[in-house]
């Protein structure tokens, strides 16, 4: 076997611990940074921001990736291009920094998300918020960790059943397509969950806008957030956070009802954290299904 995919299997743990390695590096560039929110470049638009610092750690990360290991692929949210979308390559799915909005405004709730997918399925995954110093990692079969020791979810056995999204807290994020459909389903959708049920809502103990889909998932993971529903992602925000969640024992399916196999790259993703014996899990995304206010569409946009 070879550490860089020149011949055989890859090598995942050192993959892996690489991988955290450069999420360290990363770091240090992005807590020595000073950026200024009025002179931020943006993209489609003016919430979709990107800075010289996502632009400085994709370029190191991907070159130590091409050069460590120059015969798998690379996908980088600031260097993306629809011309080469995923395939079943082994790829490394990268962003330099997930929660740039944040970072640009200093809230602290940013991260690098480093994942790697074989076959489409994310297979490794390193998340690290250098503000608050926390690690997320897992290789597929051997579990997901905090600060490498830790085991998620942070409960262990005392990990509770699902009981519905009456008793849940939940993820979600507004997103940079502010309009259309898309935004529709999700604002709608937004007061269905909120609202008292006297009134047909969902009443969920309450809902968090944190800004980044990979910490998202993390925090899923650690059990702390009980689902996270989101349409608009790419692969690169959720590779990472995907295999540290389902090696977490929890659950990723479609943003959209009724399939329970979420695709990588399928921009709509409900996420769900470990039970016992996974009690409540489906029950709970059959609810949260049941509550959406129209679908997503992102095949077009
Ligand atoms: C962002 C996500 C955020 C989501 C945005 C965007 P970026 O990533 O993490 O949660 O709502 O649509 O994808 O642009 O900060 O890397």
């Amino acid at each position: 076997m070879t550490a860089n995919g020149i011949n055989g299997t890859p090598d995942l743990q050192e993959i892996h611990d690489f991988l955290i390695d450069l999420a360290t590096r990363a770091g240090e560039i992005i807590t020595g940074a000073k950026p200024l929110v009025n002179s931020v470049d943006s993209k489609k638009n003016t919430s979709d921001l990107v800075t010289e610092y996502d632009r400085a750690v994709e370029s190191m990360i991907s070159t130590e990736l091409r050069s460590r290991y120059p015969h798998y692929e690379f996908m980088g949210e600031e260097t993306y291009s629809p011309s080469k979308p995923l395939t079943n390559a082994p790829t490394f799915i990268v962003d330099p920094i997930d929660g740039t909005v944040n970072f640009v405004h200093s809230f602290p709730n940013s991260c690098i998300s480093l994942g790697f997918a074989i076959n489409r399925r994310p297979t490794v995954g390193v998340v690290y918020n250098p503000f608050t110093k926390l690690l997320y990692s897992a290789i597929a079969g051997r579990g997901a960790y905090r600060n490498r020791t830790e085991k998620l979810p942070l409960k262990g056995d005392a990990v509770e059943p699902l009981k519905g999204l009456g008793s849940a807290l939940i993820a979600v994020e507004w997103g940079s397509d502010r309009h259309g459909q898309n935004w529709d389903t999700k604002i709608r959708t937004f007061e269905q969950l909120g609202k008292r049920r006297e009134e047909g809502g969902a009443m969920v103990h309450s809902m968090r806008s944190m800004g980044s889909a990979a910490l998202n998932l993390c925090a899923v993971a650690a059990g702390v957030i009980d689902l996270y529903w989101e349409g608009g992602c790419w692969a690169w925000d959720v590779c990472a956070g995907w295999v540290i969640l389902t090696e977490a024992g929890g659950m990723i399916v479609d943003g959209n009802p009724g399939n329970w196999e979420g695709q990588l790259d399928g921009r709509q993703y409900l996420a769900v954290r470990a039970a016992p014996g996974g009690q409540g899990q489906k029950e709970i995304i059959q609810e949260l299904w049941g509550h959406m206010q129209g679908t997503f569409d992102y095949t077009t946009k």
